[in-house]
């Protein structure tokens, strides 16, 4: 049995940073997030019927270690729902930059989510698809469903899942600006942690994120760009306050990416509907329209030339590539 499917990366708006539970990989907060329509990841589920251990290779290279280790804990999930003991391979191509902020493990775990449950034969609907991706990664979850869409923090596994919301505004693009593509020194997962652990200000962070998870809400339901530009960049700002907190401090941020949300900002100031954002990472990424996304290129081609840019529509949800029974 083997199946095939496809999945894009997420960009949160309304951001995710630390968990109420590990294990279980929920949230202290929701989320919110617009997939793309660029980086596809696609990744391949094969049972072995014959083999001890699963075994996984990304972009051609065999995967060992806690990489490998967290793709076999990942398929025991699904084989415990299915109730079967069969291993598997698993082969994905990533066109992400891997752990460069650019949410390559979201891709990666609904695409492998997705695969899985085909090849395993886990009926699921998307809700319950999602909420399978969680446990992978969590910001996962949102890349199963294209557009807009919010991960509900819940607070146990049933109610911990990702949902579409309905966006009527304007029609929107996103402006990746590689600050860097080298592999980040902290990952998401240890940063998290370290910010729980040590940050004085992560408390506050998790208290104001629920709120501008409301607001933001609100503001998708009725099209307001402009609120939910301003509540993009509040929600980064105060997710970084909160790393930057840590003991030691993380700061993924760099020198030329706080240029950036200065000149997103003075682009702003001249009519032009574009917001910043950041994630675990020096890269920025902006929020803005397909009216208006050609200034925000020349903007960042004449005033940083040197940055490689990728302009992204908004996507579909990850989905089955193919599937075969034999
Ligand atoms: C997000 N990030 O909402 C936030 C913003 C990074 C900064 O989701 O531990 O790879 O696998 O659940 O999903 C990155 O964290 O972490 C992330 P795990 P994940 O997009």
């Amino acid at each position: 049995m083997r199946a095939t499917a496809v999945a894009q990366p997420n960009i949160a708006l309304i951001k995710y940073w630390g968990k109420a539970n590990e294990e279980l990989i929920i949230p202290s907060t929701g989320s919110i997030s617009l997939t793309l329509d660029q980086y596809p990841t696609t990744t391949t589920v094969t049972l072995q019927p014959e083999a001890n251990t699963d075994t996984a290779t990304l972009n051609d290279e065999a995967l060992s270690g806690v990489e490998l280790d967290r793709i076999t804990a990942f398929l025991q999930h699904v084989r415990n729902l299915a109730g079967v003991e069969t291993r598997a391979h698993v082969s994905s191509t990533n066109t992400v930059p891997t752990a460069a902020g650019l949410a390559s493990s979201a891709s990666g775990f609904a695409a492998l989510a997705t695969a899985a449950c085909a090849a395993y034969h886990v009926q699921v609907d998307k809700r319950d698809l999602s909420r399978i991706a969680r446990r992978g990664s969590g910001s996962a979850a949102r890349s199963i469903f294209g557009g807009v869409v919010r991960w509900e923090a819940g607070e146990d596994d049933a109610s911990s899942y990702a949902q579409p919301l309905d966006w009527r505004g304007p029609e929107l693009r996103l402006v990746v600006a590689r600050v860097s593509t080298a592999r980040k020194s902290v990952s998401s997962r240890e940063g998290m942690r370290r910010t729980i652990e040590t940050s004085p200000f992560y408390e506050g962070w998790v208290r104001s994120n629920r709120e501008l998870v409301l607001r933001a809400s609100e503001a998708i339901a009725h099209g307001d760009l402009q609120t939910l530009g301003a509540l993009t960049e509040l929600s980064t700002m105060r997710m970084h306050a909160s790393m930057l907190g840590a003991e030691p401090p993380l700061r993924y941020l760099e020198a030329r990416s706080f240029a950036l949300f200065d000149a997103i900002s003075a682009l702003r100031d001249r009519g032009v509907e574009a917001w910043a954002t950041a994630d675990a990472g020096p890269n920025v990424k902006i929020l803005t329209t397909a009216a208006d996304v050609e200034q925000v290129i020349d903007c960042i081609t004449s005033e940083f030339p040197e940055l490689e840019h990728l302009v992204s529509g908004v996507g579909g949800g990850a989905h089955l590539a193919q599937s075969e029974h034999r």
